[in-house]
């Protein structure tokens, strides 16, 4: 059965010039330089970096520091994509979304500094519990929709929703990271993104998509949290693309069928019929029946009581997060002058 093979599955991977402060933190302190940072461990790797979790030497306040070498960005052809994310997280600002502090290059790296999320990814619980009950999955779910509401208002198409993006705070509640391929879309866009898992058919089929694509995966989302392993799922990403061509879905029968129905209302092909893409936009997801009861305003104020509270020491505990190794990450080639050029204004 598909959920042994997915259990211990980690997806692969969709996914100095002087600082350069965003601006003054809330209470006008001027924002910190990398120099005020103390790097402590990694926390996380990804294809061109790391996020590593630091202190502010001042204050000891833990934070997150994404560093990204620029040679191998340029390599993997992600500039825009690495900028589109500096601009986006810099410019949203809601309770489930990772808050950056400030963004800054040197001769080698790009670097983000991030508010530091201790609870770890909501994958790894997903995976100890094996799947969540229906009132802990809505719960998450509310969260999400709230922050892709944002998003979508602001014109933010997000393109990876998955449990490994969505980390749980001190208390349980969401925080989207890694806005790697969230991109501002008035129109469509056509580049090819996400995880295959996630992957709405019209990015498969390469037909422009937009908004759309985060409802579908909400869907994949919702039926992941509830069922243990994802709705479209095979050992190779090509496997995966033609199940979710296909539109098969095996329905489990322990399944709320409230769940269900809205499951298949944001897994539709035809993304004109997709809830969330339509004439009503967000709200008919807000107002579908298995969200019956929420009131949405207590859901951005963080009032909903969250399902799981990490387990934590102390406010920089990293025990949440896997280990890596920390050895010579520095050592990346310094960048030539037109690789620099690319991300002066980063
Ligand atoms: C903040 N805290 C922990 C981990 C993180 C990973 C990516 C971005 C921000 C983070």
């Amino acid at each position: 059965m598909a959920s042994a093979k997915v259990a211990n599955l980690k997806r692969h991977g969709s996914s100095m010039k002087k600082d350069s402060p965003l601006g003054e933190n809330e209470d006008d302190k001027p924002a910190p330089t990398l120099e005020d940072l103390d790097l402590l461990k990694t926390i996380g790797t990804g294809t061109f970096g790391r996020v590593i979790q630091v202190r502010q030497k001042g204050t000891k306040q833990y934070l997150a520091l994404k560093v990204m070498a620029m040679a191998e960005i340029i390599r993997l052809k992600q500039a825009d994509h690495i900028k589109s994310e500096k601009e986006i997280l810099s410019q949203s600002h809601h309770p489930f979304i990772v808050n950056m502090l400030w963004a800054c290059h040197d001769e080698k790296f790009l670097y983000m500094l991030m508010e530091y999320v201790p609870g770890g990814e909501l994958f790894s619980y997903l995976r100890t519990h094996g799947f969540f009950k229906n009132s802990d999955a809505n719960f998450y779910a509310c969260e999400i929709v709230s922050a892709l509401d944002y998003l979508h208002s602001q014109q933010i198409v997000y393109r990876d929703l998955k449990p490994e993006n969505l980390l749980l705070d001190t208390e349980g509640h969401m925080k989207i990271t890694d806005f790697g391929f969230a991109k501002k879309v008035i129109d469509r866009t056509w580049t090819l993104c996400g995880t295959p898992e996630y992957l709405a058919p019209e990015i498969i089929q390469s037909k422009g998509h937009n908004k759309a694509v985060d409802w579908w995966s909400l869907g994949v989302l919702i039926y992941e949290m509830l069922v243990g392993f994802p709705p479209f799922y095979d050992e190779n990403p090509f496997g995966i693309y033609q199940k979710i061509l296909a539109g098969k879905i095996e329905w489990s029968k322990a399944l709320d069928p409230v769940a269900k129905d809205l499951i298949k209302k944001l897994l539709v092909h035809d993304r004109t019929r997709r809830l969330g893409n339509m004439k009503f936009g967000a709200e008919d997801v807000k107002r579908h029946r298995w969200f019956k009861g929420i009131n949405w305003d207590d859901v951005f104020n963080r009032k909903l009581k969250p399902p799981i509270v990490p387990k934590l020491a102390y406010s920089g505990d990293t025990t949440n997060f896997d280990d890596y190794s920390d050895d010579n990450w520095q050592d990346a080639a310094a960048v030539d002058q037109e690789t620099k050029d690319i991300f002066a204004d980063f």
